[in-house]
């Protein structure tokens, strides 16, 4: 008892010094400057569907969109040579000349990663800084159905890359739905190939699942309200056993959504008689909600972890978050630590599973407690100033990575709002 009373009044006194020594000097040239770094976590996201369904447009326009941050705080950065890849399919798409024609398709057995960084400033004239990793793997669904060549470890490479994943994408061809809806028999085959070949293995995952319908655009005069049009394309596809076991399996303890995208947008392409997909003339490409996949992820899995939790590890959750919202960000840093080393945060990195995002241990758990915590009111921010330069700009970073979260999930708000169906959970 002696000694912590001790303790106290000792971290009292060096508190007073500190506060003493602030009024007297500027603390920016009194004090050495430490950065305050936090690792930057990597999601990583699985996205299977069979050949040709539209994996590899949805990407180009996906990247398109988020290459720059109009519309979002953050934006997508990628290696030059994915950069130059992604620019080439998109501007190839794009191009209506006649001879332009479609990116090439990828092979069955190919399988692209992507690794985009997504950045955000953190201040004005301030380089942006990275605030997270998303690792996008894109994998044909023949792999699952179709005999592998002898040696070829890619199956194996796929299932242990979905036993890490935080997200899993299953995509589904528009355009087969479309020609299912019509009353084709080739729409209706492909359909079922796709959903067996995708949804046995989703049924497996342990991360938050979701569905995209690709080709949205070859939908439209399906009927003039889009709720309507979703919900047409969430009966056929709860008619088949698979998937509705996999809504009733996932539905109650994770996010499971359907969430319709096309990469070039109305009014670009259409079926020809042969039943082949092709460009209008003098059409110009308006991608259409190809951001809103990705955007999902962090925030549907952070929801996961959350409704994972027992009562008295949410509990914690919720006070650690209240306490945060308070403290300093030295006080901060400490206080995380210790939170993580108790059973509340220990429960909450195991309520992650197998993600390899929890490598970077505290550093997703304060990016999860940050992302609920809300706005720092006017007297915190007066009080900020008052801070050293490395605690200012880790708090400037904090408060830049719960916009980007929050922005993640205004979009998945807004797809919830515009289109109710989208939400299958
Ligand atoms: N109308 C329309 N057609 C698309 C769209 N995305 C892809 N396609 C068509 O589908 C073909 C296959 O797309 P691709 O992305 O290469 O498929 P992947 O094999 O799954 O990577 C393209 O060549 C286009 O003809 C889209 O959003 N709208
Ligand atoms: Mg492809």
């Amino acid at each position: 008892m002696g000694v912590v009373i001790v303790i106290i009044v000792v971290i009292v006194i060096l508190v007073l010094v500190r506060r003493a020594f602030r009024g007297w000097n500027n603390p920016r040239d009194s004090r050495p400057e430490l950065e305050i770094e936090e690792a930057t976590p990597t999601f990583q996201v699985v996205a299977l569907g069979l050949q040709g369904s539209g994996k590899t447009l949805l990407l180009a326009s996906m990247y398109h969109r988020l290459k720059s941050p109009a519309g979002q705080s953050y934006f997508l950065k990628a290696s030059p040579e994915d950069v130059l890849h992604l620019n080439q399919w998109y501007s190839q798409m794009a191009d209506t000349a006649v001879e332009a024609g479609w990116p090439p398709g990828t092979a069955k057995g190919e399988t692209r990663h992507f690794t985009f960084t997504v950045k955000t400033q953190i201040a004005e004239g301030v380089r942006p800084r990275p605030m997270l990793h998303l690792k996008y793997l894109e994998y044909a669904g023949e792999l699952l159905t179709e005999p592998q060549a002898p040696g070829s470890t890619v199956q194996e490479e796929l299932y242990n890359n979905i036993r890490q994943a935080d997200a899993m994408i299953g995509i589904i061809d528009g355009n087969n739905v479309r020609q299912h809806l019509d009353g084709s028999p080739r729409g209706q085959v492909r359909l079922e190939q796709t959903l067996n070949a995708l949804v046995p293995i989703m049924i497996e995952a342990e991360c938050p699942v979701s569905f995209v319908i690709t080709k949205w655009d070859l939908l439209a005069d399906l009927h003039p309200d889009e709720r309507v049009r979703l919900e047409l394309v969430q009966d056929l596809l709860t008619s088949n056993d698979h998937f509705r076991s996999l809504v009733k399996i996932h539905g109650n303890t994770r996010a499971v959504r359907l969430i319709p995208v096309s990469a070039v947008g109305p009014g670009f392409a259409t079926v020809d008689s042969t039943g082949r997909v092709v460009k209008m003339p003098a059409g110009k490409v308006h991608p259409t909600r190809v951001d809103v996949p990705l955007s999902a992820v962090v925030p549907d899995l952070f929801d996961q972890v959350e409704r994972r939790l027992d009562e008295d590890a949410r509990t914690a959750f919720h006070a650690e978050v209240r306490r945060r919202n308070q403290m300093a960000p030295m006080e901060a840093v400490a206080s995380l630590a210790t939170f993580a080393g108790r059973a509340a945060g220990k429960a909450m990195l195991a309520a992650f599973g197998p993600s390899g995002a929890v490598v970077s241990g505290n550093a997703v758990l304060s990016m999860l407690l940050d992302s609920v915590g809300g706005e720092r009111t006017e007297s915190q921010m007066r009080l900020d100033r008052e801070l050293s330069q490395a605690e200012q700009s880790h708090q400037q970073f904090r408060d830049a990575r719960r916009r980007v979260l929050e922005d993640m999930r205004r979009k998945v708000a807004v797809l919830e709002d515009q289109l109710p169906h989208s939400r299958l959970s």
